[in-house]
């Protein structure tokens, strides 16, 4: 047995690992306790790494379709490239080197990123390579070049220690970025006087442990910030000498927040005043640091809101000082990385920019290649809609999972029906867009791969492999080489721009294009990091340490030296509620989830938090509409609709409801929910506006419900039950248990289900034959069927009737033997008689608590410390710990 040093592959915090293995099977993984961003503390996707790396469903080998109408087949990866490169080159001959598309992943390596951008603007001559960060960071991105002048999060995880004021805007910290989230709660321990202020349309977890809470309209930020700095110019609470000798376009700003008096922006913003004079007050006390995600950049006016917050952290002197700055959190654990080369369609490496033709001039030189085009190429969004017109003919996509993640998905779809060519290049097998590869590409993944990711605060860690990838994956990067030597000899080049035999070769040319930027890492290398841990960009040849806080002396990378002050107005979301769709839909994250699931939605103990895909709903507008919890209802919008199942939630505003971004047409009957959302982008960023769109809800009517549960190996029942979603109207699929999975189908349809598509679904589910428990009600239609194995559940089959799904879920979760039960098996029971509770949804995804065992424990007057001394729950990642506190105040929520 043997540990290998590696980085969490979710999300921007990007925390050190620790991979257990026997050098060809990951065993387990803990927090890396010398790794700076965690020092060992792992969340619990995180902590549950090790069991995605055992869960199978993984690509294996590449796959290709000659004709459309066919099936793919396997082949020789040699056959594959070769494939590749000839219709790559044949489309490029023919319509030229925008004709085709790459799109990649925040979730690569830097490496993986550098060989591709390389591939397209060096070799095949257009700037269509973008990435799923469009959809994430590039507001952030825009946000930051417009005022200070460079793409680089000022500020660093310690200033979480050293802030008396901690501002969130758009950000559901507790949730999405657990383990800064742990930080928080030890600085609040260690400084009470320490404030947290959350601006968030929805009381989430992170909202609700807030000092304050302005639970604003969605899209208002820029009028919220916009009137804090109005009160901070009224209360004499800016920094006049700072803005003197630091900032330039101070009297625009100033006269535009003129009208934003602060009853105004509460008109706007449907908070009170008061509120927003205190949330300025705070902001102005200081110092403070403002940590900002999705609910800021996610918006059709995203690169306004970053701006206008970072308007108050200049107008108040609150940067490059310890615990102060405008500090944007990174989504995925590289889009800090893939920002660094340039893999976007509108930048260049090392943040240099394709619309200066200087910059373009220096990267042909670096790379040795005539030009670069200097033609922006088409961000996410646009460059699927130019798929659908047909437009791009070839399209590659590495890491990212669109016919989930992007809005619109109707679009979307008929856009990866059309192209001509498709590769797919995927860790794992079965996601939705794999589905439409022409040419699928088994990639190496987490624990499999060298390499080099950067987090938040701009930390580079190496990535390390510690056992091969299974099957013939190859690493990214490498099968972007091979793929483009074979391009080079078609166009008629030498080999000669691809001369990478390793990882570390192409990062150290990654590291020669740093060279005098404002992220120079020169003074970097792999030995270096391997010897000292992971270190901060810049970096520059002969610096002791990497810069923890960037302009510290007030200099910034503008023209003048001076950072700029943004001048925009607050504007309305692009499709404003109205009397056809009056409610406003939100999207976003789940704590124990991960985007489209392809990994997190193996491992059953990430569903025990949440187990089905729910439309939280506030109860007034489920009463107006005459709503039941827990009730199948119809989600539309002016793209789309869905069937999901609605939970009344006082934590919604009235007028807004949220739908989890993590359901796609995998686990759900239907496109999942951005089938719903609008694809109007930013006209800046290009970032889509994924936190609105205009819905109406309305009961789906009377439904047949059908319940299938099996137990087994998760991804073989997944694979199998999945061709069954798009028999009903509604369908979710779900794991339970722990050790062993329980793959549940919940469904329901309209029409009642014929005999026969019952039968054939018995037959899947091996319940046909003589042995199994069947009950069969012809009056009304009442079906259900039960295997047993050794008084152990294996398969149950509802139809008609579901009552008794909760403790059957539960019994087969904890293979109880259920012989003493066998006459309630079939009955119409919420609970058996012999008293036998269900315990029901899992809390402490760590120590196993359920919901129901911590509120037996808290109605016998147990605190937090007695639930964790007495349950133990709360005690390992943390991650739960909101939620405990939630659950111990109890208080009855107001409307
Ligand atoms: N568990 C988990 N963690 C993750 C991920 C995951 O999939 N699962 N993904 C990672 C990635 S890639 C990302 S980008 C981050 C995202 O991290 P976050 O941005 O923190 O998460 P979200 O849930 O997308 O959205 C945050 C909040 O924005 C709020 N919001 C919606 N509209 C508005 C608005 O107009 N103004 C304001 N102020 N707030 C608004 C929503 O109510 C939501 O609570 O999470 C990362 N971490
Ligand atoms: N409605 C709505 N939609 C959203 C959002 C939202 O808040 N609301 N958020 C948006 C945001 S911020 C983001 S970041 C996107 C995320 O959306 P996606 O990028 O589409 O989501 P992932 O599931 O992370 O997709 C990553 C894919 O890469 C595969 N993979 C994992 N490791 C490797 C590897 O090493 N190599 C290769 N080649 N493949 C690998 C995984 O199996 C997975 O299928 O979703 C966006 N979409
Ligand atoms: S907070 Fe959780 S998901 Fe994010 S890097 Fe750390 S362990 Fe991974
Ligand atoms: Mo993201």
């Amino acid at each position: 047995m043997a540990e290998t040093r590696s980085v969490c592959c979710y999300c921007g915090v990007g925390c050190g690992v620790l991979i257990a293995h026997d050098g060809t099977r990951i065993t387990g993984v803990r927090g890396d306790p010398a790794h700076p961003a965690n020092y060992g503390r792992l969340c619990t996707k995180g902590a549950t790494l090790h069991l995605t790396a055992q869960a199978g469903g993984r690509c294996l080998y590449p796959e290709l379709r000659e004709d459309k109408a066919g099936e793919r087949r396997r082949v020789s990866w040699d056959a594959a490239l070769e494939t590749a490169a000839d219709r790559f080159a044949a489309v490029i001959r023919e319509h030229g080197p925008e004709a085709v598309g790459i799109y990649l992943s925040g979730q690569l390596s830097t490496e993986d990123y550098y060989v591709f951008n390389k591939l397209m603007k060096g070799l095949i001559g257009s700037n269509n390579v973008d990435t799923n960060s469009r959809l994430c960071m590039s507001s952030a991105v825009a946000g930051y070049k417009a005022t200070l002048g460079a793409d680089a999060p000022p500020a660093c995880y310690e200033d979480i220690d050293q802030a008396g004021t901690i501002f969130i805007a758009g950000a559901n910290t507790a949730w999405a970025h657990p383990v800064l989230y742990r930080r928080i709660e030890a600085a609040r321990q260690a400084n009470p006087q320490l404030k947290v202020v959350v601006v968030d349309p929805r009381r989430t977890d992170t909202a609700r442990e807030a000092d304050l809470h302005l639970a604003i309209l969605p899209g208002t930020d820029v009028a919220l910030f916009h009137a804090m700095l109005h009160v901070l110019i009224a209360e004499r609470r800016i920094d006049a000498d700072y803005i003197a000798a630091h900032t330039e376009g101070w009297p625009a700003v100033r006269d535009l927040v003129e009208a934003y008096a602060p009853e105004r922006a509460a008109q706007i913003c449907g908070v009170p005043a008061e509120a927003i004079v205190r949330a300025a007050r705070l902001f102005a006390t200081g110092p403070t640091l403002s940590l900002y995600c999705q609910g800021l950049n996610q918006s059709s006016h995203g690169v306004d809101k970053n701006a206008a917050l970072i308007n108050l952290h200049l107008a108040t002197g609150q940067i490059g000082r310890p615990g102060c700055g405008p500090f944007s959190l990174t989504g995925q654990s590289n889009a800090m990385g893939g920002r660094e080369v340039g893999g976007l369609a509108n930048l260049l490496p090392a943040h240099r920019d394709l619309n200066n033709p200087t910059h373009r001039a220096e990267v042909a030189r670096l790379w040795g290649v005539e030009a670069v085009p200097a033609k922006p190429g088409r961000p996410a969004v646009a460059m699927f809609e130019a798929a659908r017109r047909g437009e791009i003919k070839a399209l590659w996509v590495v890491c990212t999972n669109p016919a989930h993640s992007l809005p619109n998905q109707t679009l979307v779809r008929e856009a990866l029906a059309r192209v001509d060519f498709l590769i797919v290049q995927e860790a794992f097998a079965d996601t939705e867009t794999a589905a439409y590869a022409d040419l699928l590409l088994p990639a190496a993944s987490w624990g499999e791969k060298d390499g080099s990711m950067t987090n938040s605060e701009r930390r580079i860690s190496r990535l390390r492999a510690a056992v091969p990838p299974p099957g013939e994956a190859r690493a990214d990067w490498a099968i972007a080489v091979d793929f483009a030597r074979r391009l080079e000899d078609r166009l008629g080049r030498d080999r000669t721009l691809f001369p990478y035999e390793t990882a570390e070769e192409v990062w150290n040319e990654h590291r020669e294009s740093t060279r005098g930027r404002d992220l120079d890492i020169t003074g970097l290398s792999y030995a270096r990091l391997d010897t000292q841990g992971p270190q901060q960009w810049p970096c520059p040849e002969g610096a002791a340490a990497g810069r923890a806080r960037l302009y510290a002396d007030g200099v910034f990378p503008t023209v003048s030296g001076r950072a700029r002050f943004h001048c925009a107005g607050w504007q309305p979301v692009a499709e404003p509620a109205d009397a056809e769709y009056p409610l406003s839909l939100t999207t976003g994250r789940l704590r124990d989830q991960w985007h489209t699931m392809s990994r997190t939605g193996l491992v059953p103990r990430l569903w025990g938090h949440v187990e089905e895909v729910m439309l939280l709903m506030h109860p007034e507008d489920m009463a107006a509409r005459q709503l039941r919890d827990g009730e199948l209802v119809r989600v539309r919008s002016r793209r789309g609709q869905l069937l999901v199942r609605v939970k009344a939630e006082a934590d919604q505003r009235t007028g807004q409801v949220f739908l989890p971004m993590h359901w796609g047409g995998r686990f759900m009957a239907g496109l999942g929910t951005n089938v719903l959302t609008v694809a109007a982008c930013d006209a800046v960023s290009g970032q889509p506006e994924l936190k609105h769109a205009a819905v109406e809800v309305e009961a789906a009517g009377p439904m047949h419900p059908l319940l299938l549960m099996l137990r087994g190996k998760a991804v073989e029942w997944l694979a199998r039950l999945q061709p069954l979603l798009g028999q009903f109207d509604y369908a979710s699929l779900g794991l339970a248990g722990r050790e062993r999975a329980v793959v549940v189908l919940r469904a329901a349809s309209t029409q009642p289900l014929d005999a026969a598509r019952l039968a054939r679904i018995d037959r899947l589910a091996g319940l046909d034959d003589a042995a199994v428990m069947s009950y069969f009600d012809a009056g009304s239609g009442i079906s259900k069927r039960a295997r047993l194995d050794s008084g152990r559940l294996v398969a149950v089959r509802l139809y008609g009737e579901t009552a008794a799904q909760d403790w059957l879920k539960q019994c087969m979760a904890e293979e109880m033997d259920v012989s003493p039960l066998r006459p309630w098996l079939l009955a119409p029971l919420a609970a058996p008689p012999q008293g036998q509770v269900a315990s029901g949804r899992i809390v402490c995804n760590c120590k196993n608590v359920s919901e129901s065992a911590i509120r037996a424990a808290i109605a016998e007057g147990a605190d937090l410390a007695a639930l964790q001394a007495g349950l133990g729950c709360g005690t390992e990642c943390g991650s739960c710990l909101p939620e405990l506190k939630r659950l111990l105040a109890q208080q009855p929520v107001p409307a």
